[in-house]
């Protein structure tokens, strides 16, 4: 059941570009910055930024993909640990300033499952994270640097993230499971 509408489309295209300035402000610029976006949604929106970064800066943002869903520490009791293979990330994360990029922050366990994955891959420099949106409810000690709009919610509400390239739509709404 929708509950009301968090983001429009333009508001979410306004939020991106505050973000990709705030990732250059905090960052002196964009040197070394490596973007990684956590399957399915985060990738678009790591995409989206490396455009705009990458327009604001002059220069060709890296950008690689994680897909973490056999990380998740609550689901190691579906099967064994997969070895990730080195280089399918998409560019080499070792000495780079990696921002790892993702829809909606909860738990915070797969962000936790995304830093393991990562450091498989290499050792960055320095990991930060952006978030569109932070629904609260942490079980880790785990922070955005980056977030682009803070919601309110009860363990019964979802945020349906909608973007064009999944979705063939683009908003965010608050839905009651
Ligand atoms: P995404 O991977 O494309 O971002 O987690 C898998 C998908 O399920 C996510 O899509 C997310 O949009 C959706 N989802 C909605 N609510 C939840 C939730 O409470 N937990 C998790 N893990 N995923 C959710
Ligand atoms: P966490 O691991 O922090 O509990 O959840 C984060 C991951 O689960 C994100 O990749 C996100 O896609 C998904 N997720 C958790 N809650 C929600 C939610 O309310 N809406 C959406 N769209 N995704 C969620
Ligand atoms: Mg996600």
């Amino acid at each position: 059941r929708e509950k009301g509408r968090i983001m429009s489309a333009s508001e979410i295209e306004r939020t991106l570009v505050r973000l990709a300035h705030e990732i250059i402000e905090k960052n002196d610029g964009a040197d070394n910055l490596g973007l990684v976006g956590i399957k399915r949604r985060g990738v678009p929106i790591a995409e989206r930024l490396a455009t705009l970064i990458g327009g604001i800066e002059k220069r060709k943002i890296d950008t690689g993909v994680l897909d973490i869903s056999f990380y998740r520490d609550d689901l190691s009791t579906h099967g064994t640990r997969p070895v990730v293979t080195p280089g399918s990330l998409g560019f080499d994360v070792t000495d780079r300033n990696v921002i790892l990029m993702d829809d909606v922050l909860y738990t915070g366990r797969t962000i936790r499952a995304a830093l393991d994955a990562l450091f498989d891959h290499g050792r960055p420099r320095r990991v930060q994270l952006l978030v569109l949106i932070d629904r609260g409810h942490r079980e880790l000690p785990i922070e955005a640097s980056f977030v682009g709009r803070k919601v309110q919610t009860t363990s019964r509400e979802i945020i349906e993230v909608k973007l064009r390239e999944i979705d063939n739509d683009e908003q965010v709404i608050l839905v009651e499971r």
